[in-house]
Order: C-alpha cells, then sequence, then structure tokens
C-alpha cells in the first residue's frame, strides 16, 4: 500500500477518515518537533542531508533518496499491509481471528508493552544527540542522522497506536514519551541501557549492533501479537531497523580493519604503540563489545518470568519467527531448563515451565544472532594472521536484571569472588582510560570522501553513489 504524502502526517491508515484522531496527532506533532529540535541531533538541523524515506509499505520500492533537512523529514505512520482473516499464531487464543481492537481485560498490559517499546525510539536519539560533532566522515554522519529519524519515525508508529487505541490513557502516555528523559535523574527512559551515555562512536557502533538488535528481537515477537494493528506497525519497523544494525555490524568491522592495518605496518599488538598511532586496539574493542553485550541481555527481562508467561499465554507477545522457528504455539506443557547462580558460587538448572522462560528462549535466539557478525569479524582479524579472537560475553556476566543479577562471573562465564570481580572489571569492560582514548580519536572529519584515522572506509557508498559523495552538505 502505498503512502500519501500529501498529508500534513504521511500514513497509509486513512488518516483523514477519523477527524479526532487525525486532529489529536496533529497537536501531538508540534510537541515532537520541539522535542526533536531541543534533545535531537545537536547542530547541523538546517544542513541538507541524504536520507531515505519511506514511499511504500511492500518488500521493494519502500525507499526514495534525497537531500532532506532533519526537521523537514516526514514523519509518518506507516502499517504493513494487513494479512485478510489473520488469526492469532500462539497460546490459549490460538486460531481465532486476530484482534483489530484492544481487548478490555488486557488493554493495560497492551498500553504497558507499546509505551516501554515506544521509550526506546526517543531514548536512542537523545543518547546520539552529541555524535555528529565528532563525526568520522560525512558517510558516517549521514548515516548517524539516517537511523535518528527512523527512531523519530519509530516513536509516531507507537503513538500512533496510544492515540487511536487507548484514548485519553494513550494520548498521556504520548505526552510522557517526550517527558522522560535518557539519563535523567528524575525522569529517566524506562530501561536501562537506554539511560547509558553515548558519547563516542564505538560506543554508536556497539549500540546499533547489540540494542538495535535487541530491538529487532523485540519488535519480531510484537510483529506476532494478536493485537492486529501492534503486529502490522511492528513488522514495518523491522525493514528499516535491518538498516541500523548494518551500521552497528560494519562499523565495528572497519574499526577492526583499521587497526589490523595499523598492526601490519607497525608489526606489533602492543595496545599503547597501537593507541599511540591513533587506532582502537583488539582487547579494547573486546571490553566495549562485552559492556554493550551484557547490558543489552538485560532488555529481555528476567529468565523466569510471569510476566513473560502472561504475554505469550494472552496472546499479546509472542517468540521471534513463532510461525517458522517453532512447532508447539502453545507451550502448555513444555519445560526449558534454566541455569542460574546457587548461591554458594555455583550454577544449579532449575526445569521451569516454557512459557515462564520465555524471554530466555528470545535472549538466546539473539545471542545466536549476535554471533554470526563476531565470527564475521573473527575470520578478517584471522585473514590477516592475527592471533586473537573476539567472544561475546557470557550470559552470566555483568547483569543487572534477572537470575545473575550482581551476581559476580567473567565474561568467560566463571565465578569470580565479588571482591575481586570489582578490582577486575576494568579489564572486562572499558576503563576510564580505554575511554579517555577512544574519546581522544573522536574528532570531527567533514571533507568528503575523508575517513578518520581509526575506522577503514566502507566498502561502497549509499544507493550506488560513491564514497566521496557529500552526504551531508554543510
Ligand atoms: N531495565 O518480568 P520482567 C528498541 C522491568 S529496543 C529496566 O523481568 P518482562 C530500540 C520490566 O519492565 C526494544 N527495567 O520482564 C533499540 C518490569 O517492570 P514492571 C524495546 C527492566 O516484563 C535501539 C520488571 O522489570 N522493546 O526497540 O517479562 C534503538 C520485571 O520484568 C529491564 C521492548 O522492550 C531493564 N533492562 O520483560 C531504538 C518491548 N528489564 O512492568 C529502539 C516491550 C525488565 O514490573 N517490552 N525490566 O514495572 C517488553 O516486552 C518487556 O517490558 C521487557 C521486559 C522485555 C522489556
Amino acid at each position: 500500500m502505498s503512502i500519501d504524502y500529501r498529508e500534513r502526517i504521511p500514513n497509509n491508515v486513512h488518516l483523514a477518515d477519523d477527524r479526532r484522531l487525525q486532529r489529536a496527532l496533529e497537536a501531538w506533532q508540534p510537541h515532537f518537533l520541539d522535542w526533536w529540535k531541543a534533545l535531537g541531533p545537536e547542530g547541523f538541523q538546517a544542513k541538507d542531508v541524504y536520507l531515505r524515506t519511506a514511499t511504500s509499505v511492500d518488500a521493494k520500492g519502500w525507499a526514495s533518496y534525497g537531500e532532506v533537512k532533519m526537521p523537514d523529514y516526514r514523519w509518518g505512520i506507516f502499517l504493513a499491509d494487513a494479512v485478510p482473516e489473520r488469526k492469532i499464531g500462539f497460546g490459549d487464543f490460538m486460531g481465532q481471528p486476530a484482534w483489530q481492537d484492544v481487548p478490555g481485560e488486557y488493554r493495560a498490559i497492551l498500553r504497558r508493552l507499546i509505551v516501554t517499546q515506544g521509550d526506546t525510539e526517543p531514548a536512542s536519539v537523545e543518547q546520539q544527540r552529541l555524535l555528529g560533532q565528532t563525526c568520522p566522515s560525512l558517510y558516517d554522519l549521514r548515516n548517524l542522522f539516517q537511523v535518528n529519524v527512523e527512531e523519530g519515525r519509530h516513536l509516531w508508529a507507537m503513538v500512533y497506536l496510544l492515540h487511536a487505541y487507548f484514548g485519553r490513557d494513550g494520548r498521556e502516555e504520548a505526552e510522557m514519551l517526550l517527558q522522560r528523559h535518557s539519563g535523567s535523574a528524575d525522569n529517566p527512559r524506562i530501561l536501562g541501557t537506554f539511560n547509558e551515555p553515548i558519547s563516542d562512536w564505538m560506543s554508536f557502533f556497539c549500540f546499533t549492533y547489540f540494542t538495535d538488535r535487541d530491538g529487532k528481537f523485540q519488535l519480531k515477537s510484537l510483529a506476532e501479537s494478536g493485537f492486529d494493528p501492534l503486529a502490522r506497525t511492528c513488522q514495518f519497523m523491522l525493514t528499516e531497523e535491518a538498516h541500523h544494525m548494518f551500521v552497528g555490524e560494519t562499523g565495528i568491522g572497519r574499526v577492526i580493519r583499521r587497526t589490523l592495518e595499523a598492526m601490519k605496518e607497525l608489526s606489533t599488538d602492543d595496545p599503547a604503540r597501537l593507541r599511540a598511532h591513533g587506532v582502537i586496539d583488539l582487547p579494547t574493542v573486546q571490553r566495549y563489545l562485552n559492556f554493550w553485550c551484557s547490558s543489552s541481555l538485560d532488555l529481555f527481562g528476567s529468565e523466569v518470568s510471569t510476566n513473560a508467561a502472561g504475554y505469550f499465554a494472552n496472546g499479546l507477545k509472542g517468540r521471534p519467527d513463532e510461525e517458522t522457528q517453532y512447532q508447539d504455539h502453545v507451550a502448555l506443557d513444555a519445560i526449558l531448563e534454566i541455569e542460574q547462580p546457587d548461591g554458594a558460587g555455583a550454577i544449579k538448572v532449575e526445569s521451569v515451565p516454557l512459557r515462564n522462560a520465555m524471554n530466555e528462549v528470545t535472549r538466546k535466539a539473539y545471542l545466536r544472532d549476535c554471533d554470526i557478525g563476531v565470527q564475521r569479524w573473527n575470520r578478517l582479524i584471522k585473514k590477516a594472521g592475527v592471533a586473537f579472537e573476539l567472544k561475546l560475553p557470557s550470559e552470566r556476566f555483568r547483569r543487572a536484571v534477572g537470575v545473575w543479577a550482581g551476581a559476580s562471573f567473567d565474561p568467560a562465564g566463571n565465578p569470580v569472588p565479588a571482591a575481586e570481580w570489582q578490582k577486575r572489571l576494568d579489564q572486562w569492560i572499558p576503563s576510564a582510560a580505554d575511554r579517555a582514548h577512544v574519546m581522544s580519536l573522536m574528532k570531527p572529519v567533514t571533507e568528503p570522501g575523508k575517513m578518520a584515522g581509526w575506522l577503514a572506509p566502507p566498502d561502497r557508498g549509499i544507493n550506488n553513489l560513491p564514497v566521496e559523495y557529500e552526504y551531508v552538505r554543510l
């Protein structure tokens, strides 16, 4: 279904036929724009950026590229095409027609899920707002802004659901999405990772690799929802999300490539010499991965969760790729063995009803997906003849949510006495010195085609344009 761009709020939901909803969203729009100007990307708002805008929601032809000033980006409301007579695909209501409206008994829970999802979108824009000032190239600057405008659109996607289906509470929640702020002491964002500062581009690449990938898995779970408007909204968001993870994977890959070149030039793996040469040594890359992966693992919630069991039983939130990846979509009698600390420094295994373990099922699928990029980076390292292997940290490492919360395990998953754990933390996640080194490299490079010295150029430009294209007109 193509999108109507003649309207003030581009949409494919026939907004013009619902004057009340249209007026409510048009009243929210200036609040969004005020927020974008105050807490969106700092600087660059008046510059032309080569951005992609969705034009239709089918597999091909949904992207049109052109020079746009960010505040003029056409944020809109796009739902994937409806599947006629779609049925609920899991849980207690499996096989019943999908809901076109919110079932009264699940109203509060659905609202909470939509608000939690919606809260992450502006949070990430806030976290990334200063990065433009230290961009390693115009190509990267444009990718940052593409990610930012799309997160803005994902906020619109959730705000549409709140306004269209949750009445006054929904409108109030939509306002609060603009009032909580990432890292705020009094009114922070809901989920932990979205209050972490993203002060440097290595963190940005790790965030788009690990945290946006949580987005992928959560959106896939919500795309299974029996509440059809939510399912269709999330399905379309996933097409945009793929680019964000591409930015992360290729970003980290380019950092590694540049470091490998420097290791060859200098014939050394000495971090101090490599740092003096202006690149990010591989052990520091590993520490950044440990930080962002462990933080993102918390975003899946507790390993054993009655919330998760309820979401699944009631058809509100399924597993990613529920239809293709699983055979038993009711999961009433199944159990899952869950590892957890036994309180005495060792590990015990407990059998848990599968429905209660759905967060862990999704987290495991996420980790498998995370490992694909890690193995790609390891192939680069191996090909360069360097004996170093990047690894994902164990699920037990540095967790703040779930059965491992507060337990002291190292990144390999081995127990470590608590006092020692704290002392050794700097070996496992970026130390103040690591961060200072990475920050010292963050100098803006804005000449078309030029790259900062700490990362390799990308393999190709955007939409078949050369890497040297002036992606942001300064
Ligand atoms: N930090 O039973 P529990 C994205 C709360 S990212 C703080 O363990 P549940 C994006 C939890 O809310 C995807 N609090 O977990 C990426 C609950 O609070 P209440 C975002 C946390 O409920 C990059 C309590 O702990 N989407 O799109 O089974 C850029 C006990 O909960 C955390 C979603 O998350 C945490 N890490 O599952 C831009 C989907 N973890 O309710 C965008 C919607 C848990 O008792 N959310 N808590 O007050 C959900 O499905 C679920 O809320 C969660 C938690 C998966 C997050």
